[in-house]
């Protein structure tokens, strides 16, 4: 029996356990990433580890979400991660340098490698035939420090192109019809691989914007083979040595296989405030709109942004429309300015932003109130553009651009003819803003700067005997990471102090539950389905636990989620019945009676609701390691106690 793509790169990985689906298994990591929204976390709990050098071949830290300094905090965490990076043995990308994902992808990713990042969408550099799986910073941080990765050996699901796009449709259009047929919990516990002759047309960044969204699937991650494309992709960026080939086996074996006919797409759209809520843009119709943003990390390649110039040059941007454009890496920008499709962008009368995240997480660009903005990003949760009533479509750029000058929604493929954009012969390559770590005989010498606004991160105490509390908050199904600790350029700057960003938690739907919370003293939290989709933010995990959270009882969770409650100390229980979601309320005292023997003894659990005097049947899937982390009250207290 054959091998996918993804088993392949897991074999020569594996450090423990067995390649079977559904089993527990651990790997090695050739690479991590941090940003520096999730980065500044994940280097205290670096240093808590009490490690000299990374052992990883290569570990980036980016700067790219907290951009904009409109106080010291910021500036202080860039300055802080700066200085980490340097005694620890990792390289810093500085603020301008671009976005982590695009960056990683041009600069570090290698077919064949594993990558895990402090960043839901790492498996960007799936595109080029990378396993690369977001995590939460303190997975991030164990990485660094050697330790493998674990994860649940996911299911392998095919999607097989075939056919070729037609003109002005793109791999975004690909993937908005991927999240269509699978929805946002679609791809949780599977990998999702490409194949067929279609992806024979797709460059690496196309490729990139497919897998880049996959974690909007929920997939552990997303990943293309590395063929010819990929080494032509390689040699332009100056670093072909770092190419090899990589294919499934004619005779793997997959969970699944969708087919798409690349012939038979259109231009799509996600409408609000889901990315699965995907639509064609014909269906949707003449949508007046008032803002366009291209670029993040989805959309801001080289490629991408010679099309919106294509398309702008020579024209202006509706009068009724703002646009926006933030080209994704320095090497992009470079590449426009020498180029001159630059001017044509400016001309056109496009707003150009610094290469970074910017408006994707709500670092400026809020749009007006109950506006209409066009996007070509990967999200469109209520409040993250900063703007509670705007309403946020995610497009490709083609779609963006022509919007832009029609102040319509417009189908790019009314502008005819296409031009073919390829791929350059060489990039623009200069690695100024990238900067070495210290030599590690001179690490000694390298100050931690850390700014006031760095405080410790809470952690939690052993699982105790029983969980008595009360439910402080009932939400429904599909609750993402920016629900429960909302992002935002007001809010951001306080990612590494826990106190004060505790009173934004659940702030979209609930404001008065961090005071509920704070003033009960302890909680329990009830979920629907996927609870915790969308960014791999461990403060969704760590402010709750400040806030005295002690268990989410929910009907599913959200891989990586579900991993930084146990990493946290914050025990994930789901119902045996979906049903008896409906037997609680919000304010209802439940008990998870003798809970610690249950989990220590695989015991079935019981969930008491003592306000309806009623038993519910419960379970804990969590297994192996996973047990021993919950039972000694997080992963810090795990290591210390010299456990791996
Ligand atoms: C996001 O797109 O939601 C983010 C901001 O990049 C997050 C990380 C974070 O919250 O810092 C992600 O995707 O993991
Ligand atoms: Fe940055 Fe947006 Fe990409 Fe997250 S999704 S890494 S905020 S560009």
């Amino acid at each position: 029996m054959g091998y996918t793509i993804a088993e392949k790169i897991i074999k020569e990985h594996i450090v423990s356990g067995k390649m079977m689906r559904g089993s527990q298994i651990s790997i090695k990591i050739d690479q991590t990433l941090t940003q520096d929204a999730t980065g500044t976390m994940a280097y205290l709990q670096l240093e808590a580890l009490g490690i000299d050098q990374v052992k990883t071949e290569k570990s980036v830290a980016y700067i790219d979400h907290n951009t904009l300094q409109s106080g010291f905090m910021n500036a202080d965490d860039h300055k802080y991660i700066g200085s980490v990076a340097k005694k620890h043995g990792i390289y810093f990308s500085r603020p301008g340098n671009g976005i982590c994902h695009q960056v990683h992808l041009e600069r570090f990713a290698c077919p064949s490698k594993t990558l895990i990042g402090s960043d839901s969408h790492t498996p960007t550099a799936g595109g080029i035939g990378m396993l690369a799986c977001g995590a939460g910073g303190f997975d991030v941080a164990v990485a660094m420090a050697g330790y493998p990765y674990h994860i649940t050996m996911p299911k392998i699901v095919k999607i097989n192109l075939t056919g070729s796009l037609n003109l002005w449709v793109s791999a975004k259009d690909i993937i908005l019809k991927v999240l269509q047929i699978l929805t946002v919990k679609g791809g949780v516990g599977k990998i999702i691989e490409y194949g067929g002759n279609g992806i024979l047309s797709l460059s690496v960044p196309d490729r990139a914007t497919i897998t880049n969204m996959g974690a909007e699937l929920g997939a552990t991650t997303s990943i293309f083979p590395s063929d010819e494309i990929t080494r032509k992709f390689l040699k332009a960026q100056g670093r072909e040595s770092d190419w090899t080939a990589l294919f499934a086996d004619e005779d793997a074996v997959y969970d699944e296989i969708i087919n798409i006919d690349l012939d038979s797409l259109t231009p799509m759209i996600a409408c609000p405030h889901s990315p699965d809520n995907v639509k064609s843009v014909d269906e949707v119709g003449n949508l007046k709109i008032d803002q366009v943003c291209i670029g993040s990390c989805t959309n801001s390649s080289i490629t991408d942004m010679m099309k919106v110039a294509y398309i702008l040059k020579g024209k202006k941007v509706h009068p009724n429309v703002s646009l926006s454009i933030a080209p994704g890496s320095k090497q992009v920008l470079t590449m426009l300015a020498k180029n001159g499709l630059l001017a044509d962008i400016i001309d056109a009368g496009a707003r150009v932003l610094e290469s970074a995240c910017g408006p994707c997480i709500g670092m400026g660009q809020s749009p007006n109130s109950g506006g209409i903005s066009l996007r070509t990003f990967n999200r469109n949760f209520i409040g993250r553009s900063g703007t509670k009533d705007a309403k946020i479509y995610l497009v490709s750029p083609e779609v963006a651009a022509y919007s832009a000058i029609e102040g319509i929604l417009s189908n790019p493929t009314n502008l005819g003819e296409m031009p073919k954009f390829e791929i350059p012969d060489m990039f623009v390559v200069n690695d100024n803003m990238i900067e070495p770590p210290a030599e590690p005989e001179e690490s000694s010498n390298v100050k931690i700067i850390k700014g006031p606004n760095i405080k410790p991160f809470p952690v939690a105490n052993e699982l105790p005997k029983n969980i008595e509390a009360q439910v402080i908050l009932k939400v429904g199904d599909n609750i993402t990471t920016d629900h429960i600790m909302p992002a935002g350029s007001k809010i951001l700057p306080y990612r590494s102090n826990i106190p004060y960003l505790s009173q934004f938690c659940f702030e979209v739907i609930d404001p008065a539950f961090a005071g509920r919370a704070k003033a009960a003293g302890k909680g329990i939290i009830i979920g629907g389905v996927n609870y915790g989709q969308g960014s791999s933010r461990e403060h969704a995990a760590l402010v709750p636990l400040y806030l005295g959270i002690k268990a989410v009882i929910a009907k599913s969770f959200a891989r990586i989620h579900e991993a930084n409650l146990i990493n946290t100390g914050i025990l994930p229980i789901t119902f045996s019945n979906p049903n008896d979601y409906d037997d609680i309320d919000q304010g209802d005292e439940l008990e998870l009676f003798d809970i610690r023997n249950c989990i220590e003894n695989d015991l079935p659990i019981v969930l008491i609701n003592r306000t309806k005097n009623i038993k519910i049947p419960v379970n804990c899937n969590i297994k192996g390691r996973n047990k021993n982390i919950i039972l000694a009250g997080g992963l810090l207290n795990h290591l210390k106690k010299g456990l791996k």
